[in-house]
């Protein structure tokens, strides 16, 4: 996802650099996913977000391979005549053998280079390569299956496209082909049973199987080496996808995956254990001015509190501004995402807010798409009553106006029992006569399809949070991603973070988890998990993470039900602490963006990329291990000024005045804040971890 801010970085603060001496003069760099400029998930983001720095590096010797898929291409993509000749020779080649092959610019940052396969307009081959396929290693892909079926014709057609390019090349070449996830492996084995001169790099996402595994409520982590890997796959239909991922991990020169759990994942699943963990950064740019990104806050936030001005119409019987924003969006996997433990602690946050007679009120945001038909009438009357009372307020507003200046044309001053007459209260009563709702506000803003049997709704159902007065918890449900272009809650995702508080993802299986590191450079804390990759990958690099809002929740260790109250305990903490706490630790959070950046994180993928030169073209390249002492790179200490939780937290200004929302004591404590902690990010490298 672009991230947008406005002045790029130049230097990441005192992180030391790699020194790689690899002459990648003549050497040609091809990425392989079907996500290239197709947006179904995760892998976009990794891809899209790199570009500009892979760019960067291999200029005009990187190209993006993927899918031709017309309505993406229409909007996202800029088709040219190839520019590298023998890239032309091939694509022109291929072009005449029966296939079609693009060529272009894909327009985002780094504008690179894409190489796009129209692999329906091959199928007719479908049938040939399968048993091609099945002769080479007894994978056989059932006709029902049509993303294997995708794979096998991605597969063949990418495979060519490699061996035809390494055939036209006037001199040896050195080509490095990067595929990502099963559905691009199979060029790969392909390329490796072709003998093709080519340094073959497999990065794997998450498994096929561990994502099977974990959405089937098995206890997964504890029973990791105990799978029969085979007959899991062949009950889950499968089989076929497992063998072409585990085919494309074993004959990678170099296999990567995402995190460490993820490895520990691959080895057992996959039966390989990763050479290198590529962790997947963003692209982040910095403002200039220091509280820029607390502004969009603001301003976002005010752009939802509209949104529930509208949604919570006749029941707006709690404090706009003491109500907290907390959100989980994503696939809609309802325990592999930790759906169902968010909605149990709600539950219980709910009953802690009101036992404690707590003045704040949580609305908790699901964001997760689902199969719907369309928004529901009652979510839009909402916004339409919103905006009527916004238009008769305006009106007598109006009216209000214009009496008054009539008043002061001669001289008077008005007469304010009378600047109201009938008609203005008439209007006013039928206005407020509008918002009159016998039905609580709803809790999902569509249709269902499938609404007996959705989890979250059941879910709701059973803990009984049904918007109703007495509940400090209120509960949305928007079963599709957000768009600004949208009736009801126009923003595009990014905005609606940046006015959220808290972005909640206490997922069971994620091995790295977009979400909360989206938040984290825009300065939003999250809740994460100790098995998440990001959570781990945090943990590891920060010394409490707590105090720089990033909430690692431990669902490793422990039983649901425990993860569950600290879950809340979480929950509860963050809804007792001041705004200035907030402000605090927002900063804090948003301190931690260098260390999410692919100017750091690139750095895997380069040596995972010369790695595979090294094994592939031994005679040419040498790889030299980096020492794991100096690659460690980023450590966050413990902030050593005052941590943003309400028990320790004492005010730094003698006069403090008790206004919570005194901007100019808040600007004051968090420059003092930001500059205590900046001094100490100052001196990383050696610091103890923990
Ligand atoms: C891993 O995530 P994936 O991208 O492999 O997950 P998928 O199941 O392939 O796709 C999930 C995406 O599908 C999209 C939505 C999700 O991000 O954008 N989607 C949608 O557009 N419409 C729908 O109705 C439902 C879903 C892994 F699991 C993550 O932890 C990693 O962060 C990611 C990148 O490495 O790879
Ligand atoms: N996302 C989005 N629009 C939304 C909600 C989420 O584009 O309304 C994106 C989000 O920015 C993130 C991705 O969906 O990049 C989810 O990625 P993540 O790695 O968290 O999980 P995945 O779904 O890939 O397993
Ligand atoms: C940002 C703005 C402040 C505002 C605050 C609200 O920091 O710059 O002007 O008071 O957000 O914070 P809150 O956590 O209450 O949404």
């Amino acid at each position: 996802m672009p991230l947008a801010r406005s002045l790029s970085v130049t230097s990441l603060s005192g992180l030391e650099e790699w020194d790689e001496e690899f002459d990648l003069e003549d050497a040609v760099l091809f990425e392989i996913a079907w996500e290239v400029a197709n947006k179904v998930g995760g892998i976009y983001t990794v891809i899209q977000t790199k570009a500009r720095l892979t760019a960067e590096e291999w200029g005009e010797n990187y190209f993006l391979v993927g899918p031709y898929v017309e309505s993406n291409v229409r909007t996202q993509v800029e088709l040219i005549e190839p520019t590298n000749p023998t890239l032309k020779r091939t694509i022109d080649k291929m072009n005449s053998s029966g296939c079609k092959v693009y060529f272009g610019r894909w327009l985002i940052e780094g504008s690179p280079y894409v190489v796009l396969i129209d692999v329906g307009f091959t199928a007719w081959s479908l049938d040939r390569w399968k048993s091609e396929l099945w002769e080479l290693c007894d994978i056989g892909v059932p006709w029902f299956d049509r993303e294997a079926n995708d794979a096998v014709l991605f597969g063949f057609l990418t495979a060519w496209l490699l061996g035809e390019y390494a055939a036209q090349c006037e001199e040896p070449p050195h080509i490095v082909a990067h595929f990502h996830e099963w559905l691009a492996g199979l060029g790969l084995v392909l390329c490796r049973h072709r003998h093709l001169p080519v340094a073959t790099i497999f990065t794997t996402h998450a498994t096929l199987l561990g994502r099977y595994l974990c959405a089937g409520n098995v206890d997964f982590y504890n029973n990791l080496s105990e799978f029969n890997l085979d007959k899991e796959a062949g009950d889950r239909q499968i089989y076929h996808r497992y063998c072409l991922e585990r085919a494309a991990a074993h004959c990678a020169h170099v296999f990567t995956t995402v995190s460490h759990i993820t490895a520990v994942e691959a080895e057992h699943l996959l039966k390989r254990k990763p050479d290198i963990v590529t962790p997947n950064g963003l692209n982040v740019k910095k403002f200039s001015a220091m509280h820029e990104f607390q502004n969009l806050h603001a301003q976002s936030k005010s752009r939802i509190q509209e949104f529930i001005r509208g949604h919570f119409y006749g029941h707006l019987d709690f404090n706009l501004d003491k109500c907290l924003f907390l959100f989980i969006a994503g696939r809609y996997e309802f325990s592999n995402k930790g759906a169902d433990i968010f909605l149990e602690a709600l539950a219980r946050l709910n009953y802690l807010l009101r036992v404690n007679h707590s003045d704040v009120t949580v609305i908790a945001f699901f964001i997760m798409p689902a199969r719907t038909n369309n928004f529901n009438v009652e979510t839009l009357k909402g916004q339409a009553v919103r905006k009527q009372l916004w238009d008769t307020a305006h009106t007598v507003k109006e009216r209000f106006g214009k009496k008054l200046y009539e008043s002061l044309l001669v001289g008077q001053l008005p007469d304010v029992s009378k600047m109201l007459d009938k008609e203005d209260f008439t209007i006013m009563k039928r206005a407020i006569f509008a918002t009159q709702r016998q039905s609580q506000p709803p809790i999902c803003t569509h249709n269902m399809l499938d609404d007996g049997s959705d989890p979250i709704l059941n879910s709701v159902r059973r803990i009984g949070l049904f918007n109703s007065a007495s509940d400090r918890v209120k509960i949305i449900f928007h079963p599709e991603f957000l768009s600004s272009t949208s009736p009801l809650l126009p923003m595009d995702y990014e905005e609606f973070v940046r006015g959220c508080h808290l972005g909640v993802f206490p997922s069971y299986y994620e091995p790295w988890g977009y979400t909360p590191a989206e938040c984290t450079v825009m300065g939003i804390p999250s809740i994460s998990t100790n098995l998440s990759g990001f959570g781990c990958f945090m943990e590891e690099h920060i010394a409490d993470p707590t105090a720089y809002g990033i909430y690692i929740l431990d669902r490793r260790y422990r039983g649901v039900d425990e993860s569950c109250n600290q879950l809340t305990s979480f929950l509860f903490q963050f809804c007792k602490q001041s705004r200035r706490q907030r402000i605090i630790q927002r900063n804090r959070t948003e301190r931690l963006s260098d260390l999410l950046d692919w100017r750091y994180l690139g750095r895997y993928y380069v040596a995972a990329r010369h790695m595979a030169l090294a094994k592939a073209f031994p005679d040419t390249y040498i790889y030299v291990p980096h020492d794991p002492t100096s690659t460690s790179g980023f450590r966050y200490p413990r902030p050593a000024s005052v941590p943003p939780s309400p028990a320790l937290s004492r005010h730094s200004s003698p006069h403090h005045s008790e206004a919570e929302d005194d901007d100019e004591d808040e600007r004051y404590d968090e420059d003092l804040e930001a500059e205590k902690d900046r001094v100490n990010i100052r001196q990383p490298f050696s610091m103890p971890f923990k």
